[in-house]
């Protein structure tokens, strides 16, 4: 029954995965049996990513790439299915957040975002379904949030993205689940990665009320590390989800089930 879970000979493109969250979702597949490509947008990125995959024992291939750009996209899935083969999985990973108050958001700020966290996506799928319906199997994970649920103050455009990704995966489902592909999101809860470090500590170096505000509204009682993504993502990834097809996977330690810790 675990070799559903097997990776073995699945060629896996995990977009923005020289740290964070995407390098531990790559070394999970890699672990899995996955051929692991990525891609980041800076030389120095590059070479420390591919340092840290060479000591993990994974042998990552890497493009400089900038998912935002198709035309770079087009050539970077071509280049993979010429040299790699077709890919089997993408993670649509890369992401940024700016936290601005709405009133004080420029519409090019606004539209960075939405560039990055939804049209991306919609632009490295488009890359890689062509190849996935004519090997006649696919897996595409949208990595989503809990702002595809919740709103707070100052993430307008990350949330409105999120929340658009959420709605993009059921539609790629919805539209390519014939071809036998599927597509499924996961929705991390609080991470600890370079995306959130500005919420974690006040000056001093204690924990920020944001950091402890999540702590209370999160059963676990703990912030999440990107080691929590690596069973979820080897699921999406894997014949063990085979049926599974437009769901929103939420790994946020309950977050989306509770209330918050009541004061006392
Ligand atoms: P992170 O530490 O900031 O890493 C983001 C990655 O995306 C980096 O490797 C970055 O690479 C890459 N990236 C950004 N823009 C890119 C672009 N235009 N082209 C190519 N690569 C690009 O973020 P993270 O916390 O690991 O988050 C990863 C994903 O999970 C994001 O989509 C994020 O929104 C989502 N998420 C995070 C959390 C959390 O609590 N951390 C929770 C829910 C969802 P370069 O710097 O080299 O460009
Ligand atoms: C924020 C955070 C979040 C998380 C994550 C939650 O400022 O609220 O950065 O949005 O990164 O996406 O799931």
């Amino acid at each position: 029954m675990l070799n559903q879970f097997s990776l073995e000979g699945k060629v896996a493109l995990v977009t923005g995965a020289a740290y964070g969250i995407g390098f531990a979702m790559a070394e999970a597949l890699a672990k899995a049996g996955a051929k692991i490509v990525f891609n980041c947008r800076g030389q120095e990125h590059m070479d420390n990513a591919l340092k840290t995959y060479a000591e993990k024992g994974i042998d990552a291939k890497g493009y400089i790439c900038d998912v935002t750009d198709e035309e770079a996209v087009r050539k970077m899935v071509s280049d993979i299915e010429q040299t790699v083969g077709a890919v089997d999985i993408l993670v649509n990973n890369a992401g940024i957040i700016k936290r601005i108050p709405m009133h004080e958001m420029s519409v090019n700020e606004f539209e960075q975002v939405i560039d990055i966290d939804l049209i991306a996506p919609f632009i490295v799928s488009k890359a890689v379904i062509p190849g996935m319906i004519k090997k006649g199997h696919g897996k595409i994970i949208n990595i989503c949030s809990m702002m595809s649920e919740l709103g707070r103050e100052t993430v307008s455009a990350y949330a409105a993205a999120k929340g658009g990704l959420k709605m993009l995966t059921r539609n790629i489902a919805s539209e390519y689940g014939e071809y036998n592909i599927q597509c499924n999101g996961i929705g991390p809860g609080y991470i600890e990665t370079p995306q959130t470090a500005p919420l974690h500590k006040r000056e001093d170096g204690s924990p920020s009320p944001f950091y402890r505000s999540i702590l209370a509204k999160t059963p676990a009682a703990r912030w999440g590390v990107p080691e929590d993504l690596m069973g979820p993502v080897v699921f999406l990834a894997s014949d063990a989800s085979n049926f599974v097809n437009g769901h929103i996977l939420y790994v946020d330690g309950g977050i989306l089930a509770y209330i918050g810790k009541q004061p006392k």
